[in-house]
């Protein structure tokens, strides 16, 4: 079988990851540029002032990711580009570089896949209270609007929150990411909660413009599943999966959070709070969310803790690797000596893959889905001036074969996107952590050259996945 001709291929990334000229052409600071900066937050303080420069380089990178076949590149807008200071005002060379950008994948007929926002909030707002302030809800839907009307003729795919799970844990409860508060279960919830009202309310502007394109929002998969046969072990892939799945999906899908969760928060009188206004606008939004972006990296294996948890996680943990906490310290991840790894301790499982959408599919009906992010963060071999990243062509061809096997069983998947087009910064472990099919040589003037995996994904699309 191949690939349908309207699945896309395609790989992604985030503005504060690639594109450096970090307070050039009046970009004001975001959250990231101040948080990096801070001793101790970041692998041997990395920032991301440079990254990968894909703001002086896209016509190059687009080049290449045009060479590689590549159908649509998903990126983010930083929002400090387009509103640099509190005054509201617009930065029209904010609004050019994406333009010329979206203009450049375009020449290629490479699909502008666009998420709004990818992490990087303006300093200002963080200042004011970042996500559990009810103002940042009102700048992120005149923000939005602004895009929308300034690229909307071009850009048909929108992507409003990239994995709100992610960001507000980590901002809220471990203090890894900015705001770097920690055990913050009040403030977590009501972040989360921010969030979803201003999904739905970007949601129902964006049909109201009526510019006829799509709009989502993306999410974590990351299907927890008992780590051994106990009851509590059960009971721990329980609880995870209405706190880790449900409660970010049901607001999306069924307008409403699960009762499990709620009468928990309560009982544990850390409930967020929400206006009768608020729920309805949730259940008003659901029928207008076109699809559900999904990033894959690994299922969870799960235990529950019994006594004392230890909350201090280690910066593997606290980055995805195992032996992370429950945000309640109630259940952990757990490593299992029968499966594979990452260098990071991410486990590699394309079987929990598969069961993940198969168990969205049953929890949720037959939705559109996009694979928006699924790739493997190696150091990648390089062989005779060579980048032989050999590990990686087996973790994607894998999960692309999954990709093919849901589409056979009925699972509505209408594209794929790999993590990385390009290497680029990750958040916490420097540029030594590589995802992309275009290396990135951080000795040598960031010059760009195309690993084997590039020539093999070329190779994929070209035949549309055929051989997989
Ligand atoms: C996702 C983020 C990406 C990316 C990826 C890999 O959670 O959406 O931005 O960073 O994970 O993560 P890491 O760089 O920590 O390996």
């Amino acid at each position: 079988m191949r690939f349908p001709k309207d699945f896309l291929f395609g790989a992604a990334s985030a503005a504060y990851q690639v594109e450096g000229a970090f307070d050039e052409d009046g970009k004001g600071l975001s959250n990231w540029d101040v948080f990096s900066k801070i001793e101790g937050k970041t692998l041997n303080g990395t920032t991301g002032d440079v990254a990968v420069d894909h703001y002086h380089r896209f016509k190059e990178d687009i080049k290449l990711m045009a060479e590689m076949g590549l159908e649509s590149y998903r990126f983010s807008v930083s929002w400090t580009r387009i509103f640099p200071h509190n005054d509201g005002k617009v930065n029209q060379k904010g609004l050019d570089f994406y333009n010329q950008l979206i203009d450049e994948c375009l020449s290629y007929g490479i699909v502008p896949f666009v998420t709004l926002y990818h992490w990087d909030l303006p300093q200002y707002l963080e200042e004011q209270g970042g996500w559990c302030h009810k103002g940042t809800i009102d700048a992120f839907l005149r923000y939005a609007e602004v895009c929308f009307q300034a690229f909307g003729d071009r850009v048909k795919h929108w992507i409003t929150f990239n994995e709100t799970i992610v960001f507000t844990r980590l901002g809220y409860m471990t203090g890894a990411h900015p705001p770097g508060i920690r055990q913050c279960q009040e403030k977590f919830f009501q972040a989360i909660h921010n969030v979803m009202v201003s999904h739905a309310k970007t949601v129902l502007l964006y049909k109201a413009l009526k510019q006829y394109g799509e709009i989502g929002i993306t999410h974590v998969l990351a299907p927890a599943f008992p780590a051994d046969e106990r009851e509590s072990s059960k009971k721990a892939a329980a609880h995870a999966n209405y706190f880790e799945t449900a409660f970010f999906y049901d607001p999306v899908l069924k307008g409403e959070y699960p009762q499990y969760c709620l009468d928990i928060l309560k009982e544990r009188k850390v409930m967020f709070e929400i206006t009768e206004e608020e729920q309805e606008l949730l259940r008003k939004a659901v029928p207008f969310n076109d699809f559900m972006g999904l990033n894959y990296y690994q299922p969870k294996r799960v235990i529950l803790i019994e006594g004392e948890s230890d909350t201090d996680l280690s910066r593997a943990a606290s980055t995805g690797g195992v032996g992370q906490v429950s945000f309640d310290g109630v259940y952990q991840t757990v490593k299992l000596d029968d499966r594979r790894y990452t260098k990071w301790g991410w486990e590699v499982s394309p079987e929990g893959f598969l069961s993940g959408l198969q168990q969205l599919k049953e929890n949720y009906g037959d939705i559109k889905l996009y694979i928006t992010e699924n790739g493997l963060g190696d150091v990648d071999p390089v062989i005779e001036g060579e980048i032989m990243d050999i590990p990686r062509i087996k973790y994607i061809e894998e999960h692309l074969a999954v990709v093919k096997k849901a589409i056979a069983g009925g699972i509505h998947l209408k594209g794929y996107f790999a993590w990385s087009a390009i290497d680029l910064l990750s958040w916490l472990n420097g540029y030594e952590k590589q995802y992309g099919f275009i290396y990135v040589d951080h000795e040598n003037n960031l010059e760009r050259k195309k690993k084997a995996s590039f020539y093999w994904y070329q190779q994929v699309i070209a035949s549309r996945g055929e051989a997989l």
